[in-house]
């Protein structure tokens, strides 16, 4: 056997466990380390950036960001493969993967950190997993300071009085249309797992282990409840589909997140960074929204459209993209 890729991460961080998730349908050896005070060393010693997941590799070399962890790995291990041979699937998998790391963060970070109820839980979960040893007294003391430090933050994916309002409406009206598609196939684009639900799916699980989005989505969407319990240890069930089986319950998902808040939103975004501005508004859907730019969104969506660029043929896409009013951006 190989010797095993390490995977420092925490269950709380979406961008983690969505590697994971990987990781584990691609039956690649790897052990799970779990980043805290004590693996802070080790951590330092490969880590470029402060962020998880970080992969080292059995030959030592170490990775960051989870979508080109994936798309190198992919390379390394092509079976079975994550991108469905229909090139029509495969970008609409893309593109889901995509705004599943952008606007599911919104949803993921807005709920966690909006409501009393659920900042305390995910505090509480963050200090348990930075200090593992700690006794009750410090271990209220860093709930509170993981507490203050994220609240400060929420800012930054655009979470404020002014968007959440936007946010919530996305999120109900995605995980009911997401549980009517899941409810006639175990993954989304069929009979097994491709990038776009690796993507979507590490914000879903996240949001559920948080008190209000958990119970939205335990007491309305079985389905997709059934799915996010799947894809924690996702495994080849049967064949992709072809969009024609799809689309009749993916396009209204796509149409209304992806093209009338998620592209326009990302547009605007990044040229906000264009321009150096220090804060873009936007209309939605018919609703302005405004936060300041995030600048590694900006680099994704060129990344997305480079890889509809490269494409050889794009008319069959390009009518469905055309119908979910994503092929403008
Ligand atoms: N684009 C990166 C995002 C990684 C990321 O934002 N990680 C968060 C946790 S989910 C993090 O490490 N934040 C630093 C911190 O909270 O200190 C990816 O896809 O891996």
């Amino acid at each position: 056997m190989d010797d095993p890729h390490r995977i420092y991460g925490v269950e709380l961080s979406p961008y983690s466990v969505k590697v994971r998730s990987y990781f584990r349908y691609k039956g690649i050896p790897h052990v799970w380390i779990l980043r805290s005070a004590k693996t802070q060393g080790e951590f330092q010693k490969y880590a470029r950036l402060p962020l998880i997941p970080l992969v080292v590799s059995p030959k030592d070399e170490a990775s960051q960001d989870s979508t080109p962890i994936i798309e190198t790995l992919e390379e390394q291990y092509p079976k079975p493969s994550i991108h469905p041979s229909d090139p029509v699937v495969a970008f609409v998998s893309a593109l889901v993967e995509e705004f599943g790391d952008e606007w599911g963060n919104k949803w993921m970070f807005h709920y966690r950190w909006a409501r009393d109820v659920d900042r305390q839980s995910a505090a509480g979960r963050i200090a348990r997993t930075m200090l593992p040893d700690a006794d009750e007294a410090q271990h209220a003391e860093t709930t509170a300071q993981v507490r203050e430090r994220m609240l400060s933050r929420v800012w930054f994916v655009g979470s404020s009085a002014k968007t959440a309002p936007q946010i919530e409406e996305s999120f109900c009206e995605a995980i009911a249309q997401l549980d009517a598609h899941l409810a006639l196939r175990p993954y989304l684009f069929g009979g097994r797992p491709a990038f776009g639900d690796f993507g979507l799916w590490g914000q879903i699980y996240n949001a559920w282990t948080d008190p209000t989005p958990g119970a939205l989505i335990e007491g309305r969407t079985p389905h997709l409840l059934a799915w996010v319990q799947r894809m924690t240890w996702p495994r080849v069930e049967g064949d992709f589909e072809p969009w024609s089986g799809l689309e009749p319950t993916l396009l209204p998902f796509l149409r209304r997140h992806v093209g009338r808040l998620f592209l326009p939103w990302s547009v605007a975004n990044a040229r906000a960074i264009a321009a150096g501005d220090e804060e873009f508004s936007v209309g939605l859907d018919g609703r302005e929204w405004t936060q300041k730019p995030q600048k590694y969104h900006a680099r994704s969506l060129a990344a997305l459209r480079a890889r509809y660029a490269a494409l050889p043929e794009r008319r069959a896409l390009d009518r469905v993209l055309e119908r979910a009013g994503c092929l403008q951006a």
